[in-house]
């Protein structure tokens, strides 16, 4: 379906399209830092401007814990998406956030919370372990479907989204303490990419 439209459009353009109806388009987002080395684990958000964004349709999210690890360490999620943590190690965990988007914890427990957290606030959600002070985890909570968090070569696409003005925010774990979440604005008409360069500060 969307390749037939792509197609489309390469032959003739958006009049193809009938009236009212909006092209899709996409955005691949490249995040270095000031010296140009990629940056994995920056988390992107497209928030539409003056129009409301779609309900969640995946409003399930896992972060796990493995090798007391949090699997994975950047998330993003939409405002009122779900999220389990299972522990798939044989140790307890006992997972925290005393982030004002999300407070909550998950006292010492083994196997699956039988309840999920749903993050129910957008802003930013640094979660902990009790018992392990190293684990540590981030999730990015924002009132978008279209979410993305960068790969190790800095890359993101964040797609299926109508043509418009939109915001985008983002954030990476080196920006740990300061929890704002720049945004950047602009306009996306088809396709496109964008270079973001992540400074030290945002
Ligand atoms: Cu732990």
């Amino acid at each position: 379906m969307s390749l037939l439209r792509v197609s489309l459009l390469g032959l003739s353009g958006l009049a193809l399209l009938p009236a009212g109806m909006v092209a899709a388009a996409s955005l691949v987002v490249t995040t270095v830092d000031e010296k140009g080395v990629p940056l994995e684990h920056v988390a992107l958000a497209l928030l539409p401007v003056g129009a409301s964004a779609p309900a969640p349709t995946t409003p399930l999210a896992e972060i796990g814990q493995q090798n007391k690890t949090f699997i994975p360490l950047m998330s993003t999620v939409q405002t009122g998406t779900s999220v389990s943590f299972p522990n798939r190690d044989t140790v307890r965990h006992h997972v925290y956030s005393f982030s004002p988007a999300k407070t909550f914890e998950l006292k010492l427990y083994a196997g699956t919370p039988a309840r999920p957290v749903v993050f129910d606030k957008p802003g930013l959600v640094v979660l902990g372990c009790n018992i392990h002070d190293q684990m540590v985890a981030y999730v990015m909570v924002s009132d978008t479907p279209w979410l993305a968090v960068t790969d190790a070569a800095g890359v993101a696409r964040l797609g299926g989204f109508p043509a418009g003005e939109y915001e985008l925010q983002y954030w990476h774990p080196r920006w740990l303490g300061r929890p704002e979440l720049p945004k950047k604005r602009f306009r996306i008409e088809r396709d496109q990419t964008e270079v973001l360069i992540i400074k030290d500060k945002p």
